[in-house]
């Protein structure tokens, strides 16, 4: 089936400022539409998301430019091939665009054009999404067990600048229990966290991801232990049923060489922030962590990693390894991590991130596919990859639209509706 339009439009994101969507329609007439989410605390290392710098419009954040690339670069090299070659159309982005990190064309025009000519070709086989990547790239699905929810519950850092110091807390559900039940069990947990936070007279309006942003939270560490109150207040066993992930998101608090934990006037070495954490994770009903250190600090990741291991918490990389394979190779050489997260506009193509699952699986790693704090849209593509490469999790805020359609989504595919 061969493309005969590819286009870019600019759409808003939730964030309120805009992001890119590509058209893609085949000479069938099947229309495929994709969105690309950006990030508020970007990793160095990911695909360029390029943007205007134009001072006249949304704060230089408009996209026009990577429109026009669409337009102009990438879609007269795609119209006419056939849709189906996937891996061989990511290729030819990959190639014009010629640079290490999507700098020239951009990673959200060339991702969205990836997508959308996936979704073209899946809606044109009468395919659910998932099934295409599955049958694309030969990918292990678990069918027996989806996705779980990885909920954030408390955020701070740059999602929520009034808040702790570390980026996210989050309610992940274990045991065998269905996505729907999942969802279920730890929004009801989110609920009570909301009275478990009142009761300690604190505020319960949330930051960019839906999740409860506390000012004047008196600690870090005080979010696990309201998780876990939460937890146990809504008819759970912590550990058991649900437990608790964070995501420091250290990158953002590392300066010169040292971690600068504002909230507590705490200024610590690589070692000092490790046993800063350290004691939390028997304390915790902890199951996993991320970006405990920050992206280039890579001897304490490695020795950041056998403590985790030891305590059996699953440790991942995001703005280590920024779905890239080359990094994921070096995290997975030095023993630096456990666990990765995925995010599709981190590297720029969908067939990039699948080959960064499926690196990730051959070596037993955990993947975790993951929505963005700064900029996300009702598209749900990040649902169906995380079916197809078998995730184990699925990191998605609780509340607001892009954020539950995820959620909403994740259900549907439960239920074979789509
Ligand atoms: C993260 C994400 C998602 P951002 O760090 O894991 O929660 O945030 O999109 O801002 O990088
Ligand atoms: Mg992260």
């Amino acid at each position: 089936m061969k493309i005969t339009s590819i286009t870019g439009q600019e759409v808003l994101a939730s964030g309120g400022f805009p992001t890119l969507q590509a058209t893609v329609i085949l000479e069938n007439q099947v229309t495929g539409l994709a969105s690309v989410p950006y990030g508020a605390s970007t990793g160095t290392h990911e695909a360029v998301m390029l943007i205007d710098n134009n001072p006249d419009r949304y704060q230089g954040r408009g996209v026009l430019k990577a429109i026009s690339n669409i337009d102009q670069t990438l879609a007269p090299a795609l119209i006419g091939q056939e849709a189906e070659n996937q891996i061989n159309l990511d290729q030819i982005m990959i190639d014009l665009d010629g640079t290490p990190n999507k700098s020239r064309l951009g990673g959200n025009a060339i991702l969205a054009v990836s997508l959308a000519i996936a979704k073209a070709v899946a809606l044109s086989q009468n395919m659910p999404f998932y099934q295409y990547i599955i049958d694309t790239y030969q990918t292990q699905p678990n069918f027996a067990s989806l996705p779980k929810p990885m909920m954030v519950a408390i955020e701070g850092g740059k999602h929520a600048t009034n808040s702790t110091d570390l980026q996210e807390y989050c309610l992940s559900a274990l045991g065998s229990q269905s996505v729907e039940q999942s969802v279920e069990s730890v929004l009801e947990t989110y609920h009570v966290l909301e009275k478990v936070l009142d009761n300690q007279q604190l505020s319960t309006n949330v930051g960019n991801e839906g999740a409860f942003a506390p000012e004047g939270i008196a600690s870090n560490e005080a979010p696990l232990q309201y998780l876990t109150q939460a937890i146990e207040q809504a008819g759970f066993t912590p550990g058991q049923d649900i437990g608790i992930s964070i995501d420091a998101a250290a990158s953002e608090f590392y300066q010169d060489g040292q971690y600068h934990l504002k909230l507590e006037q705490k200024v610590l070495s690589s070692d000092q922030l490790i046993d800063y954490f350290t004691p939390w994770l028997s304390h915790y009903p902890i199951i996993s962590v991320e970006d405990m250190l920050a992206e280039d600090d890579w001897p304490a990741w490695t020795k950041f990693n056998q403590i985790a291991d030891q305590h059996h918490i699953l440790n991942l990389g995001d703005d280590l390894t920024v779905t890239n394979i080359q990094r994921l190779q070096k995290a997975i050489d030095q023993k630096a991590i456990s666990a990765i997260l995925i995010k599709l506009n981190q590297v720029g193509t969908l067939t990039e991130t699948v080959r960064c699952c499926q690196l990730a699986v051959k070596h037993g790693l955990t993947t975790v596919p993951s929505h963005r704090g700064g900029g996300e849209t009702n598209d749900t593509s990040l649902v169906d990859l995380a079916v197809a490469v078998g995730a184990r999790f699925i990191k998605v805020g609780p509340t607001r639209g892009e954020r539950i359609s995820k959620y909403n989504r994740l259900i549907e595919i439960e239920k074979g509706l789509k």
